[in-house]
């Protein structure tokens, strides 16, 4: 495609990602609320809050597809979550449907889910069960993403990622972690792919303890290459190995279950 629309790039995926997209758009409009550097002739900055309608309209327009990463990564107070995860999605589906509905990649969460134990295996068909507000907001965004597509026949690839990080951080992502390669071929599979939809798809790699299936999103020819099991050892070295009874091994979702729900 001639241009990617990449938001919350000034985040930890999007910095792990903008070197990663060569082979998927000539051109990037990198943009987020904080301020960063385009870095590259291939680039563009764009400023925007995805709370202000008008600013998103205009940021939109010209893109032939949005990775859309932008809004709050964690759980907090209701507040803090509406303006980038609620309001800041309807934006971007509204631009979205005036400027010709590029092909969109919504970073959901392995949190709309997070309640589900550690022993459950699952299809992306099973009913949510979020862990909090944050997992809450990504729901909705999943449902605005299927409203979207079976109303207005918008394509969106709902991804419930893991953990994306360089490397797995404690055991539970052992079985949660996505590998910033996998991730960037998967957004290839995305973007290239004939026909989308409006799959779910778990962002998850290779890794021998994974619970999540994607038997259902085969089509897209997306087979993730990285596993966690080399960095199995280095972790059972550094880190303690949570209680069989604390929220990290019983479920899905890890510590966001043990969480309050945050007042302002
Ligand atoms: P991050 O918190 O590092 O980056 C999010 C970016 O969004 C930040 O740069 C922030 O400034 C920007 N942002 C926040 N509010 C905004 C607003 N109102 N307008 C415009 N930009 C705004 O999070 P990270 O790790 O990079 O995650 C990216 C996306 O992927 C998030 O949507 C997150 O929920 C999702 N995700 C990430 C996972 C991971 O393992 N990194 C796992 C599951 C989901
Ligand atoms: C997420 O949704 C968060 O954005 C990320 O920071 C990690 O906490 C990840 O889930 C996880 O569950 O490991």
């Amino acid at each position: 495609m001639s241009k990617l629309l990449v938001t919350g790039a000034a985040g930890g995926l999007g910095t792990l990602m903008r070197g990663r997209l060569d082979s998927v758009a000539k051109t990037l409009r990198l943009s987020d609320i904080a301020e960063m550097e385009p870095g590259g002739a291939d680039a563009e900055f764009v400023r925007c809050d995805l709370a202000d309608r008008n600013a998103v309209m205009s940021l939109v327009e010209g893109c032939d597809g949005i990775l859309h990463l932008g809004g709050v990564s964690i759980e907090k107070s209701f507040d803090k979550i509406l303006p980038a995860n609620i309001v800041g999605v309807y934006n971007l589906y509204e631009a979205a449907r005036a400027h010709g509905m590029p092909r969109i990649l919504f970073a959901s969460s392995n949190h709309t889910i997070g309640y589900y134990t550690q022993d459950t295996h699952l299809t992306a068909d099973v009913p949510l069960r979020p862990d909090g507000l944050y997992g809450v907001s990504k729901c909705f965004g999943e449902a605005v993403a299927s409203l979207y597509h079976d109303k207005f026949g918008q394509e969106t690839a709902i991804v419930r990622i893991g953990s994306c990080f360089e490397k797995p951080r404690d055991h539970r992502m052992l079985s949660t972690w996505m590998s910033p390669d996998d991730f960037a071929r998967l957004i290839e599979c995305v973007f290239r792919a004939p026909r989308l939809g409006c799959p779910v798809i778990w962002g998850v790699s290779d890794n021998d303890t994974r619970w999540w299936d994607n038997t259902a999103t085969a089509f897209l020819g997306w087979k993730p290459k990285d596993s966690s099991e080399p960095f199995r050892e280095a972790i059972d070295a550094a880190i303690e190995r949570p209680d069989a009874d604390a929220p990290d091994a019983v479920y899905q979702g890890g510590k966001f279950t043990a969480e309050p729900i945050h007042r302002s």
